[in-house]
């Protein structure tokens, strides 16, 4: 049986760049979405279906050799927090489901299957904190939050069971800050109020912003989420129990961003508009990460001065 790796929620942000990447070191994927891709590439097989169907999601594991899981099919926090069961059902439940299959996969072909899944700084409460490292208080008070929380629980438990057999389950995870990327403007989260506000900018429109100018936040660009999930997901070994790391490549404020912003397109203007939905998370999560486990592991390097990266990010 040939070897596939399984990509879910294929048209995402992370899950779209991930599959091209993959792609253009020669491996071999299956995609699976609930809506159809923006443009189909021919040698990708894709499944339009619900990572909810626990009897597909089994089915591609008696049909294919699946060497490597991506699992990005998720709500972002403030869908998740408008949508607390769906959340449950597909952040939670269908993660579960998948890590079982992949597990037993591996018990069964005898294999260890390396399993990416991306977590974030959600996971971090209930105070804001700087610097924050992988083990510092994760006491979460948003539905998203617990929800990544149980899976890297989950995944790490499962790991571990592996692990000493060396049959099942290789799980990875990062803890994602908000992401930017120069050609998409997400919906649905907490941080996209910045890649949101980016893209006004640069349309000359005025941004409402439902975040207070002072709240301070970490990002990393699209480019340096990408080659993280690689690079992990290329590492032989990781010797440590703790299967989760921080990226971060900048932390600034809102105002910081929207000055600067100012300063590059003079007719940009913004609203503050406070909106406690997603004030009341952001106050939550921490102004900055710190990002030394991700080094050691695979020399991530991370951008200090947000200026420096936020000029790379707008005129790529
Ligand atoms: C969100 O804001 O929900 C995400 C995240 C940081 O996990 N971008």
């Amino acid at each position: 049986m040939k070897e596939r790796i399984l990509i879910t929620g294929n048209n995402g942000e992370l899950g779209s760049k991930t599959l091209k990447k993959l792609l253009s070191i020669g491996k071999s994927v299956i995609a699976l979405d609930i809506n159809d891709p923006k443009e189909k590439i021919h040698s990708v097989k894709y499944i339009k279906d619900t990572i909810t169907n626990k009897q597909l999601i089994n089915s591609i594991f008696n049909d294919y050799h699946i060497s490597e899981v991506y699992h990005f099919a998720a709500l972002l926090s403030q869908s998740a927090s408008q949508n607390p069961e769906l959340a449950f059902e597909i952040n939670e439940k269908s993660s579960k489901n998948l890590i079982d299959c992949v597990y037993n996969f591996g018990i069964r072909n005898n294999c260890i299957t390396r399993f990416f899944f991306p977590s974030s700084i959600a996971v971090y409460g209930p105070r804001k904190i700087k610097n924050a490292s992988e083990q510092d208080i994760i006491k979460p008070t948003t539905i998203y939050g617990n929800n990544k929380l149980i899976i890297e629980q989950y995944g790490s438990k499962l790991h571990e069971k592996s692990i000493s057999k060396k049959i099942g389950l290789d799980f990875r995870s990062i803890r994602f800050p908000g992401v930017i990327s120069y050609d998409t403007v997400p919906s649905g989260g907490t941080t996209d109020y910045a890649p949101q506000m980016i893209n006004c900018a640069k349309k000359g429109e005025k941004f409402e912003c439902k975040l207070s100018p002072k709240t301070k936040l970490p990002f990393i660009g699209i480019d340096q989420t990408i080659s993280s999930i690689i690079d992990l997901m290329n590492l032989e070994i990781i010797e440590s129990k703790f299967r989760v790391f921080n990226v971060q490549e900048a932390s600034f404020s809102v105002k910081e961003l929207s000055d600067f912003l100012s300063k590059k397109f003079p007719s940009f203007q913004i609203a503050y508009n406070e909106d406690k939905n997603f004030q009341s998370v952001a106050d939550t999560w921490p102004s900055s990460l710190n990002c030394k486990k991700a080094n050691k592991f695979w020399n991530f390097t991370t951008e200090k001065d947000f200026e420096v990266f936020l000029e790379k990010i707008i005129n790529k």
